[in-house]
């Protein structure tokens, strides 16, 4: 992609209304854009790191055995009824009447409709497990939608939910997400710890919020210094494997949200120099609450017997749209973001001091045509602006790797490489500088 063709609405000043790091690098980097409070477009730039993370979380489901499908955003009221959830919502659900005077709403969350669908089509214990999830936007007309898509309106989630015959199975089914939570977040280049939550309108009696730490969250939280050093299992551990190990080690020591905070416990079980008191933010959140709403929407199989039982359920939500922000906030310095390769807008930018210069244009379009046979996607800044604005927007807008082409270089046969995470930067060949960017 040229940068004179793309659509990248930096800003030189820092946005007012922007309280914390990741709103107002998103606001100036070009990636989103407010419609109304806690509602906002997404430009080209922020577009394409969504949809990055967007594939790493669908990756990570469909390996542990979840399939997609797509529900849509409005929702009939009559399924919120029979839960009984309609009136319980609130004021944070966006209720909508149709032209015939039908109640409709915008979802907030699919338990009901989810288990609608089931219902329609699942009659025995044979077509059990089941995992189904889907990555669609949800609205929740929050009190106060703050930190731009951290604590959005509109905001798009991955939601999953299992269906089991049995508590033994439906906790496996747990087990399984957690474990494909601590391998999406370690890919996305964050520090996610489970932490025993609230479970709020959602119900249910078991329940791990993952949070990472940072000053900026909005939640209170309270862990074991021990968790820093937790990796996510291996590649040798598989789904069929009884995961209660893994689940155990990941929940070994101590780790609450404040609604589940426990002083007496976390002085008791957590070494003084290890007491980690600070602020998270949520990017996830499981649940497993059985048959609430089966029960209560009639969603029963046959088991093995020939008796007909209600079926047992959790659902697994990943806020996609707050993983942006949560990115960022984890990942930047003074002079803006700073991607993780996984999930960078662009691998590389690469930039042409002497737009116009023949043996820098030449220099260029060989190393633009050269990376992208080699599969790397590459941002070319081929404007006329000053040598000082291109380095500011780059390192702004963080890509992992910065080309960078002058006409002294080009005459001694060298080119400039910078990596965005050190900022060291080396001398090399054009090949070789192609060479040090795809890993060769
Ligand atoms: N039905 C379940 C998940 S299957 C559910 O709705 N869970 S939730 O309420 O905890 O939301 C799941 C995730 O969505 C949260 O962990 C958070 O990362 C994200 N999320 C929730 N509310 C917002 C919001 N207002 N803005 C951005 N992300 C949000």
């Amino acid at each position: 992609m040229r940068m004179s063709k793309f659509f990248l609405p930096v800003l030189k000043d820092t946005p007012a209304e922007a309280q914390i790091v990741s709103h107002r690098l998103m606001l100036r980097a070009g990636m989103i854009r407010q419609s109304s409070a806690g509602i906002y477009s997404w430009l080209p730039l922020g577009h394409r790191v969504l949809k990055k993370i967007e594939q790493i979380v669908r990756e990570e489901q469909n390996a542990a055995g979840a399939q997609e499908l797509l529900m849509p955003t409005i929702q009939p009221a009559d399924l919120w009824r029979e839960s009984g959830r309609y009136d319980d919502y609130g004021q944070e659900m966006l209720r909508i009447t149709d032209r015939h005077d039908r109640d409709m709403l915008f979802g907030p969350t699919n338990e009901e409709l989810i288990t609608d669908i089931f219902r329609g089509s699942v009659r025995s214990y044979r077509q059990l497990p089941l995992n189904l999830y889907h990555i669609q936007w949800k609205f929740r007309d929050e009190v106060r939608p703050r930190f731009g898509i951290m604590r959005g309106r509109e905001f798009l989630m991955k939601d999953a939910y299992s269906f089991d015959l049995n508590a033994e199975a439906a906790r496996h089914a747990y087990n399984k997400m957690f474990l494909a939570y601590l391998r999406t977040y370690e890919r996305l280049g964050l520090k996610a710890i489970p932490m025993q939550a609230d479970t709020g309108p959602i119900g249910g009696d078991m329940s791990h919020e993952f949070i990472t730490l940072a000053d900026t969250g909005e939640s209170e939280v309270y862990c074991h210094a021990d968790y820093l050093d937790f990796g996510a299992p291996d590649a040798a551990v598989s789904y069929d494997d009884d995961l209660s190990s893994v689940i155990e080690h990941w929940t070994s020591r101590y780790a609450a949200t404040d609604e589940k905070h426990d002083p007496a416990r976390f002085e008791a079980e957590v070494p003084e120099d290890c007491r980690i008191a600070t602020r998270g933010i949520e990017v996830g959140h499981i649940f497993y609450f059985g048959d609430k709403y089966t029960k209560s929407m009639g969603a029963t199989v046959m088991n093995a017997e020939g008796v007909e039982v209600p079926v047992e359920m959790g659902c697994y939500g990943i806020g996609v749209s707050r993983l942006v922000g949560a990115i960022i906030e984890a990942s930047h310095d003074d002079d803006g973001i700073i991607w993780p390769a996984s999930v960078a807008p662009f691998d590389v930018g690469l930039i042409n001091l002497k737009v116009g210069d023949d043996a820098c244009n030449g220099a260029v379009a060989d190393i633009y045509e050269k990376l992208g046979k080699a599969g790397v996607d590459v941002l070319a800044d081929d404007t006329d602006g000053r040598a000082g604005g291109k380095f500011a927007t780059m390192d702004l807008i963080g890509l992992p790797w910065q080309i960078i082409v002058g006409p002294r270089g080009v005459k001694s046969g060298v080119v400039e490489i910078k990596e965005r995470r050190t900022g060291e930067r080396q001398e090399l060949s054009l090949d070789a500088a192609i060479a040090a960017v795809t890993g060769r």
